[in-house]
């Protein structure tokens, strides 16, 4: 499992005040600190309320590349925001994210040639969210047929279904799971698959997140999911992680896995 760290989001009201403040400590001490947790990736959000979302973006790529060299997702919505993120990463970076409309796939997969980047692709065009795994698919299907027209390596596309809270949107999980699975048929080698895991849990109580997260997150990983958007430094979300890998043969078994797996 490819592993992306969710931490550095302006959602989270710490990171929010960090911005602001540019107190580099807390943003510095959460990218280390989701390393040694395990993240092979960090997602850099600078959330929905920032003032100036470059500056933001900009100082936040700055600030991690003096602790760490590890590939950061870039995860915004606006093409100046992410370009200038791009343009400042040391690793190979992740564009975090690109939806189906034909515009902003043509744009976006530009900028994958020019930094060398790997994509994290949205089932979601300009109608929002298909309500089920057929809707999903058509907006899949488009996806790899651009990336195939732009000469962007399948290696390098993670398909995202796209899962919400399900307090609200209960009847999409299973439609998610089903297009993880479906996603594997669409191309040779095909395209991986990718979630932001935490979404799931959004409006649940408190009690229950962690619970929920940890749950879909061996289904998906049961359908074949290849990397998570998650909280790396929530442990038993992480023993679910390795030990759902376990069991479909991603990791080799042995008696005291959890720790073997952490030695890596
Ligand atoms: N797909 C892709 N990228 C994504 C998402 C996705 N990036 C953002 C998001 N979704 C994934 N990251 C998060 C981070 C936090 C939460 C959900 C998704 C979250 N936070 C808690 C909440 O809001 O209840 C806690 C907030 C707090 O403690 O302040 O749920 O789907 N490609």
């Amino acid at each position: 499992m490819f592993i992306i760290g969710e931490r550095i989001n302006g959602m989270f009201k710490d990171v929010a005040k960090a911005i602001k403040e540019k107190d580099k400590s807390v943003i510095q001490d959460l990218a280390l600190k989701q390393i040694s947790c395990g993240a092979n990736a960090l997602d850099v959000n600078v959330g929905p309320a920032s003032a100036n979302p470059k500056e933001a973006m900009e100082w936040l790529v700055k600030t991690i590349k003096e602790v760490t060299d590890i590939s950061l997702a870039i995860d915004t919505t606006k093409q100046d925001v992410m370009e200038l993120g791009l343009s400042l990463c040391k690793s190979k970076p992740i564009i975090n994210s690109v939806n189906a409309n034909e515009e902003k796939m043509k744009t976006l997969f530009g900028l994958a040639k020019k930094y060398n980047a790997s994509i994290i692709g949205l089932t979601m065009d300009k109608s929002g969210i298909p309500k089920d795994s057929e809707g999903r698919m058509e907006l899949a299907m488009k996806m790899v047929a651009s990336c195939v027209e732009c000469g962007i390596d399948m290696a390098d596309l993670y398909l995202d279904a796209v899962i919400l809270p399900v307090n609200v949107a209960q009847p999409h999980a299973k439609e998610v799971l089903k297009t993880i699975r479906d996603s594997k048929l669409l191309a040779d080698p095909s395209p991986k698959t990718v979630l932001g895991l935490s979404n799931v849990s959004q409006g649940s109580p408190a009690q229950y997140k962690s619970l929920i997260n940890r749950v879909f997150l061996a289904m998906a990983i049961a359908n074949g999911l290849d990397a998570a958007i998650l909280d790396v430094t929530d442990k038993e979300l992480m023993d679910t992680l390795i030990t759902a890998e376990l069991l479909v043969e991603k990791q080799l078994y042995c008696n005291s896995y959890l720790e073997a797996y952490r030695k890596k």
